[in-house]
């Protein structure tokens, strides 16, 4: 558990080169290598993006930390929910 947190956090830093923020591209490269197995659009660019558009809240462009837990969250509910066979927490 507290080594998934860790992997989060780097994963996040080293894409980011230590910044408060992804940019575009280095969403679109975190996203490529290391979440391809659990997202099916992960190599198509203009999925990437939309997904970028949809983490971005405060609408500049980039991914913050906190816009990129919302995406790690939606991820591991969707496992969850996988995993589970329910749909309980659908929302
Ligand atoms: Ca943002």
């Amino acid at each position: 558990m507290e080594s998934a947190i860790k992997t989060v956090v780097t994963t996040f830093l080293n894409s980011s080169s230590g910044k408060e923020n992804l940019s575009g591209s280095g969403f679109q490269k975190l996203v490529k290598k290391k979440l391809g197995g659990l997202m099916q659009d992960a190599d198509r660019a203009s999925a990437v993006k939309e997904m970028q558009q949809g983490l971005d809240v405060n609408n500049d462009g980039k991914v913050s930390f906190q816009e990129y837990l919302t995406l790690i969250g939606y991820l591991a509910n969707s496992l969850s929910e996988s995993k589970s066979g329910s749909s309980a927490n659908a929302s």
